[in-house]
């Protein structure tokens, strides 16, 4: 008999991602939801049936036929850790992209994340630009970024700058800097538009007094690229609270890093002189 799926490797790297993001304060309640795409040979050994099906709302056939460990609607991820078989669940899109088969996991009848749109038309985003590389997307309410969302002049290229100010690894972390959008209702196949079309252009991307999406091919990695805006936003609030900069980061010292670690960065970000804290009143 195959082995049940809750020993997978990749339901303890749930458990872990989820865990690391609770345990940094980043997702209080039910706040977050994280995917990860799991390929043929990483279900195969546990020959999972199909338990159940939920319909989608928006079709998505580029998908079909795709899995994914999602986290569930309304959990909280700290209780991951401690109940995954209901907290999580794997999907696979059905052939026509138009419904969801449950292999494992929802148990107590749940369904995936609120936030599945943005998800999936994200992975299809990034699947597109990466050439398959990239495997994750991770939403979730980092406490500095969605500070400094209220501060900030909000354009990709400011937000950038300021982020790539905030601390020496950045740009070499996020080369391709931030996105920002609106302020959108969640949940929306609206805000999922959006979000993919930011993340198809950038790893990262702001959602103004909500939170931060991910991308990276890895769990390690969205997390880590999270992790490493955070950082650079902690350093940025404090730095404000002190009265604000007196020196940075400057121009030439950002175009030395990319030449020492061969990034290439987002020229509009580069070519500012430095960042803006929005008008009063502003976006
Ligand atoms: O899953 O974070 O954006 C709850 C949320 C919605
Ligand atoms: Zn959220």
């Amino acid at each position: 008999m195959a082995s049940d799926m809750q020993s997978a490797w990749f339901v303890d790297a749930m458990v872990k991602a989820t865990t690391d993001c609770w345990e940094k304060g980043w997702d209080e309640r039910n706040g977050g939801n994280v995917s990860l795409r799991l390929l043929d040979s990483d279900i195969a050994p546990y020959a999972p049936s199909v338990l159940r099906q939920i319909p989608l709302a928006d079709p998505i056939p580029e998908l079909a036929g795709q899995v994914y460990i999602v986290t569930g609607t309304g959990k909280f991820f700290r209780n991951v850790q401690l109940d995954p078989r209901n907290t999580l669940g794997v999907i696979r899109l059905t052939h026509d992209g138009a419904a969801l088969d449950v292999l494992w996991g929802f148990a107590d009848g749940g369904g995936p994340t609120s936030e599945l749109p943005a998800h999936l038309k994200s992975h299809l985003a990034r699947q597109a630009l990466t050439g398959g590389r990239d495997r994750v997307i991770m939403h979730c309410h980092a406490t500095n970024l969605i500070a400094l969302t209220y501060v900030l002049e909000l354009t990709d290229a400011n937000v950038t700058r300021a982020l790539w100010e905030g601390s020496t690894e950045c740009l070499v972390v996020f080369p391709d800097g931030v996105g920002t959008m609106p302020w959108m209702v969640p949940g929306t196949e609206i805000i999922g538009e959006a979000t993919a079309r930011s993340l198809g252009r950038r790893a990262l991307v702001l959602w103004p007094f909500h939170g931060v999406f991910g991308a990276g091919p890895t769990l390690d990695d969205a997390f880590g690229l999270i992790d490493t805006a955070e950082k650079a936003a902690e350093i940025l609030v404090k730095v404000l609270s002190m009265g604000g900069p007196r020196q940075t980061i400057t121009t030439s010292d950002l175009t030395a890093l990319a030449a020492r670690f061969k990034v290439v960065p987002q020229p509009e970000a580069m070519a500012l002189t430095g960042w803006r804290l929005a008008s009063r009143g502003g976006e």
